[in-house]
């Protein structure tokens, strides 16, 4: 690719994706509604608040592909949701449309299905069981992502990540962890293959412990290497296991499930 656009790139997996997937093409465009600090010669960086329909458009004109980072990435008041999770993906997928359809990779997220026990394996196409509002935002990102494939042909792969860290830091994370390699890899792979499609795809690491089923994805050529089974005796040590009826240990969405609806 000539330019890669990379939203969220001031946050957590932003930082880590700018220079893992430097690779992938000539320039970086790297977005965010916060600074971003100094760009290296191969990086570009454009300041942008999702929900502004208009800066959306100049920041998505000119690039060859899109790992959708950015926005709301917990469970908050429904207006941080409303502004980067639902009007910021309308804005993205409308901005697509009218710059050649980049393929976009949508980091969706586990707690689309958050209230399924953990003793359920689950296929993509489970039905939704959001967790919180937060949840809830991601199902319509998928929704839209389905509808822009369905009516324009846009190419989405819907990335529903467990929990991307560089390890595991509790129990459920041995069945939710995904590698920072592993995702990396996950992205290569979903711009490598010829044709994407919208496939629900789960963000997960080679688990022992995992819970979601990514048998229906041999042709993509993705093959996550980590196993957050390494980390089980020293993360045993170090971190108590929940209790049985914790939602810790009962729920795949974990304590999300216990979060209030939050007003401003
Ligand atoms: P983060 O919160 O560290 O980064 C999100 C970035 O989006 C921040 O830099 C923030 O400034 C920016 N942002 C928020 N609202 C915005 C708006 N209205 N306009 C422009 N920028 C806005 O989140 P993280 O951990 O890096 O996650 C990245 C993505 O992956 C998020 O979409 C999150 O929902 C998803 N995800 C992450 C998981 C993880 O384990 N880190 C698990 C599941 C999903
Ligand atoms: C997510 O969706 C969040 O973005 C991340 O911060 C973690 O809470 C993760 O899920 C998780 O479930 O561990």
């Amino acid at each position: 690719m000539k330019r890669l656009l990379i939203t969220g790139g001031a946050g957590q997996l932003g930082r880590v994706m700018r220079t893992r997937l430097c690779g992938l093409a000539d320039t970086i465009r790297l977005a965010d509604r916060t600074g971003l600090g100094a760009p290296a010669d191969h990086e570009e960086f454009v300041q942008c608040d999702l929900a502004d329909g208009q800066a959306v458009n100049a920041m998505v004109a000119g690039c060859d592909g899109i790992v959708h980072l950015g926005g709301a990435s917990v469970e908050g008041p429904f207006e941080g949701v409303l502004r980067g999770n639902i009007v910021g993906l309308y804005n993205l997928f409308e901005a697509a449309r009218a710059n050649g359809q980049p393929r976009i990779v949508f980091a969706s997220s586990n707690h689309t299905i958050g209230y399924y026990p953990q003793t359920v394996r689950l296929k993509p196409d489970a039905p939704f069981r959001p967790d919180g509002l937060y949840g809830v935002s991601k199902c319509f990102g998928e929704a839209l992502g389905r509808l822009y494939f369905e009516k324009f042909g846009q190419e989405t792969a819907l990335v529903r990540i467990g929990s991307c860290t560089p390890e595991p830091t509790n129990h459920r994370m041995l069945s939710t962890w995904l590698s920072h390699e592993d995702f990396a890899s996950l992205i290569e792979a979903i711009f490598r293959v010829p044709v994407l499609g919208c496939p629900v795809i789960w963000g997960a690491s080679a688990n022992d412990a995992g819970w979601w089923d990514n048998a229906h994805l041999g042709w993509l050529g993705w093959k996550p290497r980590d196993n957050a089974e390494f980390f089980r005796t020293r993360l045993s040590e170090a971190s108590p296991q929940p209790g049985p009826d914790e939602s810790m240990a009962r729920f795949q969405g974990g304590v999300y499930v216990d979060n209030p609806i939050l007003r401003e």
